[in-house]
């Protein structure tokens, strides 16, 4: 997630001069000399000024509006930058266009006037409507700083698919989320990086009967017991609680990633008071589990739990299907 890439307005200056000069040869007009000089220094003018107008409106415009973002972004991005100052220096970009046309249409009645025949001031007066328009855009170098480190940080937020229905994997450490997010998407999980914590994010895709899913594991967020999140986690928590349709809660049913499975289930029965949406659970490691280790971990968590493990074909895509609420 970024936004147009913005130049330091010293450089944007120097730009729309380039632009300026690279003007094409007018064609031969039938004035005088004097009306003929005006007219190829009021082009220049006017494509001075349209370069900075259109590289203004652009920047301006590429700015989200925080507003109308998701939820999902509009939760994270004011832990990561100041909002309200990067509106500020985006409504400071539209003031500044609307001075800059000030001065292009002041500059061009002046060239027109007769005062302007002279060529002495003719070149005062255009240096004086460069000069100025220079000076206003220069006055926007706070503002485009504040919004070229904004951009930066921008570019660390999570791309996320906002839209896209989204399962949560849940569950201790070491009870096979990344594993399953692997069994599920088919590839490498892509890591994101919260630009807020030093958490991150694991993203994966799969598609089902035409129908994109995302799955994401949130490490360090709902796999630990410890319900005392800090302001920033529970923003975390609260954005994700925006994007989450569905979560899948991993159970090791063995005693080998060292939680018991009481231990799993307060932790199951924690986030469910969280997340108020419908869970799957899944028995994991049924390939190493003895059957009193998996009828116990139905009688905890009852018999729609579904068994998975290595080798085994449980249909979870199937069950997170019907959990989705997608009809075939
Ligand atoms: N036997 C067996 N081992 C598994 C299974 N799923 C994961 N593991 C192993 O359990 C360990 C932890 O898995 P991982 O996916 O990293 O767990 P996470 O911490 O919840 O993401 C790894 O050594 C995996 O190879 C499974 O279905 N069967
Ligand atoms: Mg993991």
């Amino acid at each position: 997630m970024q936004f147009y890439s913005i130049e330091a307005p010293e450089k944007l200056v120097e730009s729309a001069f380039t632009h300026a000069r690279k003007l094409p040869p007018m064609k031969r007009a039938r004035n005088s000399a004097v009306q003929n000089r005006k007219e190829k220094v009021v082009r220049k003018m006017e494509a001075f000024h349209e370069y900075l107008d259109k590289q203004l409106e652009r920047m301006e415009t590429s700015v989200p509006r925080f507003e109308k973002l998701h939820p999902f972004y509009q939760e994270l991005l004011p832990e990561t930058m100041e909002v309200g100052k990067i509106k500020q220096a985006a409504s400071q970009i539209v003031s500044v266009r609307k001075l800059l046309k000030r001065q292009i249409v002041e500059g061009k009645r002046h060239m027109h006037s007769p005062s302007t025949d002279a060529v002495a001031h003719m070149h005062a007066a255009s240096a004086k409507f460069f000069g100025r328009s220079a000076s206003i855009v220069k006055s926007l170098k706070k503002n485009i700083e504040l919004l070229q480190h904004a951009n930066t940080l921008m570019r660390e937020v999570p791309d996320v698919k906002v839209e896209m229905p989204t399962l949560i994997l849940a569950g201790y450490p070491n009870t096979g989320k990344t594993t399953l997010l692997k069994r599920l998407t088919g590839s490498k999980a892509q890591i994101a990086a919260y630009p807020f914590t030093t958490k991150s994010l694991q993203l994966g895709y799969f598609t089902m009967r035409y129908r994109d899913v995302q799955v994401m594991d949130t490490p360090g967020l709902l796999d630990r017991d410890d319900a005392n999140y800090n302001p920033i986690e529970k923003k975390a928590l609260a954005a994700l609680k925006h994007l989450a349709t569905c979560v899948v809660f991993v159970v090791d049913p063995t005693p080998n990633a060292g939680y018991s499975l009481q231990k799993q289930h307060a932790l199951y029965e924690r986030l469910q008071k969280l997340f108020p949406i419908p869970f799957v659970i899944v028995i994991n490691k049924c390939d190493v589990s003895t059957q009193e280790q998996l009828d116990e971990t139905h009688n905890l968590f009852g018999m729609d739990a579904v068994r998975e493990g290595e080798g085994i074909d449980s249909g979870l895509k199937d069950h997170v299907w019907r959990a989705l609420g997608f009809s075939r």
